[in-house]
């Protein structure tokens, strides 16, 4: 059971296609805490909050908590709070404060409250269990026990928001009436599944070409190289520098029928340049953000000065996505959509601030405080919350500042693309995924992490940002693996892509000196073994995640989601099942050669090495140390649970998805199991016909069969 209750006036988000009726009164399980004179103020646009924010810290932590509205629940003390997508800190969000304000940071360690979306759902599961979506634009933090052990504390910036009390049986129901709430996942095409390279760094049409043919002469499958912003002219989004890329149209075509797909980045910031077509159709249209003034608002990102769209007038939302085309048509069918939070490198305003700071501070002997206030100074001025107050949207004829609806802005643009897809691409889908978003983006694009380092607690902290971020309905989701800052090495690396083989989006990207190309490395052959496995896997994984978007399940799930009545499995942080039939247990510890696992019931374990080279050893439950050399990797098979497997090919294009070996674990107590496949083409858009579901059946006697595709055991 769903409930809604509005407080205030909030701005629409487009989380919820179809919002239920909202209710009276006051809601369930929270204690509701309104400012005095609440009403009136809960009505009142016009109040001005202050959020001095900083670049560090809770950007709620100081202003007028007196005009805050906010909500308090009491936790039993072995609650478990999960969701909030891709926040840092555990599986289990407690004891920390996070804050929705979508912000441009890598770098991120534990004390780091908000990062690139605004994922603003989450699920309590204990003494009560329920699911809470507080629906707003607007700044929002949520306090998990951080300041009282017990209490959960959400409190908004700006008193408007919808929020959704979600009732049912356990937290995998809550995940699937949640999402039924909020509308069906995105669903790339089945090539996006494959193994993608990026860096920040291939430059040229030659870099590409390099990239692919070293990934081919090292039997390594790809099916994606990534353009960072160097391929734009002069970081000019929907450009492409015609110097380096004179044959662009050709490199497209020709990688293309290698069967490895280019996928462009596109910028928010749009370059302010004369002769530029987005630019100056931008200005002539008027659809850009204006200053206080009035004047199309100036910041500074790549290319030097540029302007946002103002993407809340839906007719620029569509001029946005109309943009996509000038790629589109160049062969291009992927994007990654990135600096969008919307990221500001600095303000004219706050740049003139510093440089007065410093002028005034020239003559002077510094001293330990004039010393860092200026450095700080100039440290602030990037993504500092206060420039986005310094700029305007139009809302229905309404002059909005910014910050009431900062974290739509990437959800935006994403939806922005997303609808040109459906019409400038309507049989053939584009893979999208974006770094800023809101819940309501996951109709349309997937996410990935943001810049994370090569460090191994980004590692581990990928394996607790999946499930929540799929219980907020993203579920086409990875992390740069390898780590994006920072150099990486070639043990993070093989343990970073051995648990990347289950994260839908498999992209290594880095903007580091060390070139982390798998070719790269010494062990070519534990890397390629790793890529293989995740090819033979694709149609399991896409199978499981065609099936999560379609039925509103979870395709990563903490292990507590099947197992409710262990009290251990409720604990384990570092272990995830993955669809129905696998769970999974990667090393992310430096230097280990083995790990404890939980079994909460017998598995099958397949201790793996290579396709053809692995041990398969069946385990009683209960806790088990288990060996895992670095060129090995470990999957769990659920009792009387199968999955299927194909024969990897150096692309998905390559492979063929109609003769496939089964994997499955019978355990005795069954004589036959069966499994729904799901597989289609891969790139039409028709993903609901019946002819895409077909069933696999396993059983003691008659082996394995199916109705159309060829089956054989492994
Ligand atoms: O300020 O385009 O997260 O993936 O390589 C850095 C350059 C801007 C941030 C993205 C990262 C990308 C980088 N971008």
């Amino acid at each position: 059971m769903i409930s809604r209750y509005r407080f205030g006036r909030p701005y629409e988000t487009n989380a919820v296609p179809a919002k239920p009726v909202a209710e009276r009164g006051l809601p369930r399980y929270f204690s509701v805490h309104m400012p005095g004179e609440e009403l009136e103020h809960v009505a009142d646009r016009s109040t001005e909050v202050t959020n001095p924010g900083g670049v560090e810290g809770n950007p709620l932590d100081s202003g007028d908590p007196a005009k805050r509205l906010f909500f308090t629940y009491a936790m039993g003390a072995d609650d478990i709070v999960y969701g909030l997508g891709e926040q840092t800190h555990g599986m289990n969000k407690r004891n920390f404060t996070y804050v929705s304000s979508c912000r441009d940071f890598g770098r991120h360690t534990e004390d780091c409250h908000n990062l690139y979306s605004a994922h603003n759902f989450f699920i309590v599961y204990g003494d009560r269990t329920f699911g809470a979506f507080f629906d707003t634009a607007g700044t929002i933090s949520f306090d998990i026990g951080e300041t009282d052990i017990d209490q959960i504390r959400v409190t908004l910036e700006f008193p408007d928001c919808d929020l959704y009390i979600i009732d049912g049986q356990g937290p995998q129901d809550i995940v699937r009436q949640f999402r039924t709430l909020i509308g069906r996942s995105y669903i790339p095409p089945k090539w996006a599944l494959g193994y993608h390279q990026s860096r920040w760094f291939y430059k040229t049409e030659r870099d590409f070409r390099d990239v692919a043919e070293r990934y081919r002469q090292a039997h390594i499958p790809l099916d994606a190289l990534y353009m960072d912003i160097d391929y734009m002219e002069r970081y000019k989004s929907f450009t492409v520098d015609e110097n380096r890329f004179p044959h662009f149209n050709e490199l497209v075509a020709e990688l293309g029928d290698r069967g490895v797909h280019l996928v462009p980045i596109i910028d928010a910031g749009i370059k302010v340049e004369a002769g530029y077509d987005v630019y100056e159709q931008g200005v002539a249209e008027n659809r850009f953000c204006k200053d206080a003034a009035g004047n199309d608002f100036v910041l500074g990102v790549w290319p030097g000065h540029c302007h946002l769209v103002d993407v809340m007038v839906p007719d620029n939302r569509r001029w946005f996505g109309e943009q996509y085309r000038k790629l589109l048509d160049r062969g291009i069918d992927g994007f990654w959509n990135d600096m969008n939070e919307p990221s500001i490198f600095y303000t004219e305003e706050r740049l003139a601030q510093a440089y007065a700071k410093v002028d005034g501070l020239r003559a002077t002997a510094l001293d330990v405080d004039t010393f860092f206030d200026m450095c700080d100074t100039f440290a602030h001025l990037s993504n500092n919350p206060d420039d986005y107050k310094l700029f305007y949207h139009t809302i229905e004829g309404e002059r909005v500042r910014h910050d009431r609806v900062h974290n739509l802005y990437g959800s935006s643009l994403a939806q922005a693309a997303g609808e040109s897809f459906s019409s400038l691409s309507p049989d053939k889908r584009i893979m999208l995924f974006s770094r800023s978003t809101m819940i309501g983006a996951h109709r349309v694009s997937g996410i990935w992490t943001g810049d994370n380092m090569a460090w191994w607690s980004h590692l581990r902290l990928s394996v607790c940002q999946m499930p929540n971020i799929q219980m907020c309905g993203f579920l086409f989701c990875g992390s740069d693996i390898g780590g994006f800052g920072s150099d990486t090495n070639e043990e993070l690396m093989t343990r970073w892509m051995q648990f990347a083989v289950f994260t839908p989006l498999m992209r290594n990207h880095s903007q580091s000196k060390r070139a982390q190309e798998l070719y790269t490395f010494k062990r070519i052959d534990t890397l390629r073994h790793i890529v293989e496995l995740r090819y033979a896997l694709i149609p399991y994984l896409y199978s499981e995640l065609v099936k999560a978007s379609l039925q509103g399940t979870l395709y990563f799930k903490p292990l507590s989601f099947d197992y409710p009545d262990d009290r251990r499995a409720r604990r384990v942080e570092d272990q995830l099942l993955v669809g129905e039939s696998l769970m999974i247990a990667p090393v992310v510890e430096e230097n280990a050669r083995g790990r404890m696992v939980y079994l909460p019931e017998p598995m099958r374990m397949i201790r793996y090495r290579a396709l053809d080279d692995y041990d398969a050893i069946d385990l009683a439950a209960g806790d088990h140390y288990v060996e895992v050399g670095l060129d090995e990797m470990l999957l769990f098979i659920r009792p009387n649970r199968m999955v299927p497997l194909a024969a990897p090919a150096q692309t998905t294009a390559e492979m063929d998805f109609d003769r496939l070996r089964v994997l499955a674990f019978l355990d005795g107590t069954r004589d036959a199991i069966s499994y729904t496949l799901y597989d289609d083409d891969g790139y039409t858009t028709d993903i609901d016909e019946p002819e895409h579901f077909h069933t696999v059946t396993v059983s003691t006697e008659a082996g394995v069969s199916c109705d159309t595709k060829r089956v054989e055991l492994a």
